[in-house]
């Protein structure tokens, strides 16, 4: 039985990307290596409890991996060669009726040895370049203009957040972009993800105050300069009347694990303090109530420029994104807990997981959606939603990827139950389009997308794209609306 979805004529349908995890071409036309590009594959014996490096942060450990030595492996400085093949792609994308591509731009390729040289002419002609073949297919771009993405020299010279040259740096090159490609890029995303460092921080204190409380403090801290910095890309991006600037929050939204108040209002401050107090922050250019009492209890203290208080609140986000997976549950005592890429969240009986635990809950996002839209009134745009599956290429050369399409199917739907109930949503980009490198286990086994890549985990294969059964039903999603 199919089913006619509604939703209005010009909703942006698209796939989300990040350029750490699709360009690859790491050391090609000027570019140098990022963090991400410093972190080895490990083989995966337990999927569930599992992210590679990302824990990596000692300079050692880095300075150890910067070469290629025998035995490991770097996914993520080949990714699938899209600085290659982005014609062939963003045809694929076109082709499959999408309207919009969201991507970002590596740091390294536009400054790659510091921010006090000239911006590296080659790296800007590659993204002038990307962006005028998704012009000429019909693409709007959504661009995030940090997505996980810190330059090596960065780490070599030992900057934080907190330090004055990596803020600089970070505005240099922000600013840069959105004066090279304003007539390109309507949609600009300052820093995927904003809340994940302190989410996962906080999300520590809790199993060991002692000894986190330092982390959470910095981490605190950093965010606080980043919605700073934020702020300061909004106000440099208002001298160009047709662009907009937006957030990115990884979305957790979570369910009282029962009807006992106790639960409920637990729910309530751990929803306030992993979702809310981003989004009421960016909204509203202050600090919630509530934040300030748990900053209070814990003794984290924000250290504040004079000025801002003032340039938070006279620049908020134009509109939302966030990427949403999955939900969890919260109760007072703790309780059976699941984990995607640092989240923890506790486990929903009523609920199907992926193979990593992530917990699928399409009726989620139409919650989320509401939640969203009546605290804010702020335009919408789900800028990652996906399901990350092992799959193999079949005798036909594709996969038969039915799951994928159930997962899809059931989000739109409840998209189109958000907008009947009013919720201003303006767009839609899938993790992923196609297959990419993984942010968390640089795996390229955990596949998103609706085209395979034949590369596998050591980045052996052709690297040829081949369209997936959900590539074929999206595409007739778009022409349909029927799922
Ligand atoms: P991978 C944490 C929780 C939810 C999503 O993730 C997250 C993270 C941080 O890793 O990341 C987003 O590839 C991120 C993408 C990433 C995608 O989710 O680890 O913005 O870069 O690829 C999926 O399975």
């Amino acid at each position: 039985m199919t089913k006619k979805l509604e939703f209005p004529q010009n909703f942006l349908w698209g796939g989300a990307t990040a350029a750490n995890q699709i360009e690859g071409a790491y050391n090609v036309d000027g570019k140098t290596l990022s963090l991400m590009e410093m972190i080895p594959f490990r083989e995966i014996s337990d999927r569930k409890n599992h992210s590679s490096g990302a824990h990596l942060t000692n300079k050692q450990t880095f300075a150890d991996s910067i070469e290629n030595k025998a035995g490991l492996h770097f996914p993520k400085r080949f990714g699938i060669d899209f600085y290659h093949r982005y014609k062939e792609d963003i045809a694929l994308f076109k082709e499959a009726g999408m309207k919009i591509f969201r991507m970002s731009i590596a740091w390294t390729r536009i400054f790659p040895n510091g921010s006090n040289e000239e911006p590296n002419k080659a790296g800007l002609e590659f993204y002038r370049n990307v962006f005028k073949e998704c012009k000429k297919q019909g693409l709007e771009v959504m661009v995030t203009i940090n997505h996980f993405d810190l330059p090596y020299w960065i780490i070599e010279k030992n900057l934080n957040w907190k330090d004055n040259e990596l803020q600089n740096s970070y505005l240099k090159f922000a600013f840069l972009v959105i004066d090279e490609f304003n007539e390109y890029v309507k949609y600009w995303l300052p820093f995927n993800e904003i809340n994940l460092g302190a989410v996962i921080t906080t999300s520590l204190l809790s199993e060991n105050k002692n000894s986190m409380l330092q982390n959470v403090l910095a981490s605190y801290n950093d965010l606080h300069v980043q919605f700073v910095l934020q702020a300061k890309v909004i106000q440099y991006a208002k001298k160009y009347k047709d662009i907009k600037v937006g957030c990115m929050v990884a979305d957790s939204t979570s369910y009282p694990i029962d009807c006992n108040p106790e639960n409920v209002m637990e729910n309530l401050k751990m929803e306030q303090m992993k979702k809310f107090f981003y989004y009421d922050v960016m909204v509203n250019g202050e600090y919630p109530g509530y934040a300030l009492r748990m900053f209070k209890e814990y003794g984290i203290k924000i250290n504040k420029n004079p000025e801002d208080d003032k340039i938070l609140k006279e620049n908020p986000i134009q509109f939302i994104t966030f990427s949403y997976y999955m939900s969890g549950t919260t109760s007072k005592s703790g309780g059976e807990l699941t984990e995607a890429n640092g989240l923890k969240a506790g486990k929903n009986p009523f609920l199907k997981a992926t193979e990593w635990g992530w917990q699928i809950d399409p009726i989620g996002l139409r919650y989320t959606l509401n939640q969203l839209w009546d605290r804010y009134h702020l335009p919408l745009f789900i800028s990652e939603n996906g399901i990350g599956v092992l799959e193999k290429l079949d005798a036909n050369n594709t996969v038969e990827d039915n799951y994928r399409i159930d997962y899809l199917g059931k989000h739109f739907e409840q998209i189109s139950e958000a907008i009947k109930d009013g919720v201003d949503v303006f767009g839609y980009t899938m993790w992923t389009p196609i297959d990419v490198v993984s942010a968390s286990t640089n795996e390229m086994s955990k596949r998103y997308g609706l085209i395979f890549v034949d590369y596998d985990d050591y980045h052996n294969g052709t690297g040829n794209r081949f369209k997936k059964k959900s590539y074929n039903w999206f595409k007739n999603f778009l022409k349909t609306k029927e799922i």
